[in-house]
């Protein structure tokens, strides 16, 4: 039987058989892209997280193309904050906190500007999108629901952090058994030695919680993948 195979480290990828792909984009929104959002609250440069934007537009244009399904996620919390942990809500020492009112709206809550997955990547209708008030895209969300109603057994990771939301959920992702590939330029740190170090850690003891590849050899495998 003839493989489909996607270049990869520590060993090629092995596009499903049985069961399909999905794409899952993390937390692609202006709070953590644009000033005056969470990721600047906390002290951070999120210019630098822009340059990943391109090539996560490639991956989608190629899996809305072959009819594969996206799931786009967003950080998010309640207007009243009843999902947020008073852990969560008091951390850090920044001069802005969770629900406080910044230049996008109130910080990191659903439906406000800052909330907003950045239009270079907005979502079509038919692809979900979750919300969670956890840094893992699993914790507290119907993601696994969705993912076992469409027998969807793999998942290509991108979006942002590398070390805090992508790698929460890779992780979650792999306990509950699913095939993950992380896209290493599909993914963006505010701190490089934190992404370097991320990609290493998932790929290292024979791909313990994944795989990583490059986006190029990504997309050349896909183009050419019959999906039945
Ligand atoms: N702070 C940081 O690097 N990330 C987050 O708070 N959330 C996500 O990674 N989405």
């Amino acid at each position: 039987m003839m493989m489909d195979l996607i270049q990869a480290q520590p060993y090629p990828y092995e596009l499903p058989q049985q069961g399909k792909i999905a794409l899952l984009i993390i937390d692609m929104q202006r709070d953590f892209l644009e000033s005056g959002g969470f990721g600047e609250a906390l002290g951070n440069d999120v210019s630098r997280l822009r340059v990943i934007i391109p090539t996560v537009q490639k991956l989608l244009a190629v899996f809305r193309e072959k009819n594969l399904p996206v799931f786009h996620t967003i950080e998010g919390h309640k207007t009243d904050l009843s999902d947020c942990p008073p852990a969560k809500l008091k951390r850090g020492q920044g001069s802005q906190k969770i629900g406080d009112l910044g230049t996008m709206g109130r910080i990191l809550i659903l439906g406000e500007k800052g909330n907003q997955i950045i239009d270079e990547l907005k979502p079509l209708n038919n692809e979900i999108i979750i919300t969670k008030p956890g840094k893992g895209a699993f914790y507290a969300t119907s993601l696994q629901e969705h993912l076992q109603n469409q027998q969807i057994t793999h998942l290509m990771i991108t979006g942002v952090t590398t070390e805090v939301c992508v790698q929460t959920t890779m992780r979650e992702a792999n306990d509950r058994g699913y095939e993950c590939l992380l896209v290493e330029d599909g993914t963006e740190s505010y701190f490089p030695f934190f992404k370097q170090a991320t990609l290493e850690m998932v790929r290292a003891q024979g791909g313990i919680v994944g795989w990583t590849a490059h986006s190029t050899d990504i997309i050349s495998a896909l183009k050419g993948w019959n999906t039945g």
